[in-house]
């Protein structure tokens, strides 16, 4: 198979594993290249640490993107993550227009919130601007309280919902304009996982793993990184899912005992070796 690339846009934080310092490793580990745009660079991510710098890389995008265009660069994939301000939501439009092909996989990942609220430093009017990437993306991947947020509709919880919401959910987030909708984090009962609605075919998919009684940074990020390498190397839609939950799963699982590491970021590296057996 010819070596996929990926280019994924999302901010660096120097210490605490999210974003570009997941993604990157995940991507490369799935053997596909990963290009990357930063979109910012903090000495640590939002969650849990006080006093990090944040360096706005706002003004380096169109400069990368014209020189990418003049070389005449191409992409399987585009995958966005954390976007830092509503200017850089507007680039991504740009970004698409531009790169994006009737192949290519435009994979949104609307890193923004969690449990009920946004991440600090976003403004309440973010979500929609973050609605309008995702309108323009193939595949969306929001957790519920990202959905609900660009949805203008309560957070009903970290669970306690019906199949049948979710299903409702997952069609209104298609209606916003993108081709597949993925939920993640959605919880039944002792189970965990994430269920997809592709608009195209009118059907449903999904994967569900143990529900562990844990929470850790950047845990959306290992999923996601996994499930935009499982899609563009062509997994179909629940076989993608399955390789992103039980990747999520296993990388919690053995951070688990270690009470550092909800703020550090899971030890996703320890469960590479079954990521790349399983592919
Ligand atoms: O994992 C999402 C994320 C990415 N990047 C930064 C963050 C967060 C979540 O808090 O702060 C900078």
């Amino acid at each position: 198979m010819k070596q996929k690339r990926v280019v994924t846009i999302q901010d660096i934080s120097c210490l605490g594993k999210c974003s570009l310092t997941v993604a990157l490793h995940i991507l490369s580990a799935m053997n596909t290249e990963a290009c990357v745009i930063p979109t910012a660079m903090l000495s640590t991510h939002t969650g849990g640490f006080s006093g990090y710098t944040f360096r706005d890389l706002t003004e380096d995008i169109v400069p990368i993107l014209d020189h990418w265009e003049a070389e005449g660069f191409d992409f399987d994939a585009i995958y966005t993550g954390y976007l830092g301000s509503a200017e850089q939501c507007r680039l991504m439009l740009d970004l698409f227009e531009r790169f994006g092909t009737k192949d290519n996989l435009i994979f949104v990942d609307p890193a923004m919130a969690d449990n009920g609220k946004l991440y600090a430093g976003f403004s309440s009017d973010f979500p929609q601007e973050m609605k309008k990437v995702c309108a323009a993306a193939d595949v969306i991947d929001p957790n519920l309280t990202e959905a609900c947020l660009m949805l203008g509709i309560d957070y009903p919880g970290k669970m306690g919902y019906t199949e049948e919401w979710i299903k409702d959910v997952l069609k209104q987030l298609c209606a916003m304009g993108c081709r597949i909708a993925i939920l993640t984090g959605v919880i039944f009962g002792d189970k965990q996982g994430a269920m997809a609605y592709d608009s195209s075919t009118d059907t449903y998919s999904s994967y569900f793993g143990e529900n562990l009684p844990v929470a850790f940074h950047g845990t959306g990020d290992v999923f996601s990184s996994a499930l935009c390498g499982a899609l563009v190397r062509n997994q179909p839609m629940e076989r993608a899912l399955k390789t992103a939950v039980d990747f999520t799963v296993e990388a919690i699982k053995i951070s688990a005992a270690d009470p550092d590491l909800p703020r550090y970021g899971v030890r996703f590296e320890a469960a590479l070796p079954e990521l790349i057996q399983n592919l």
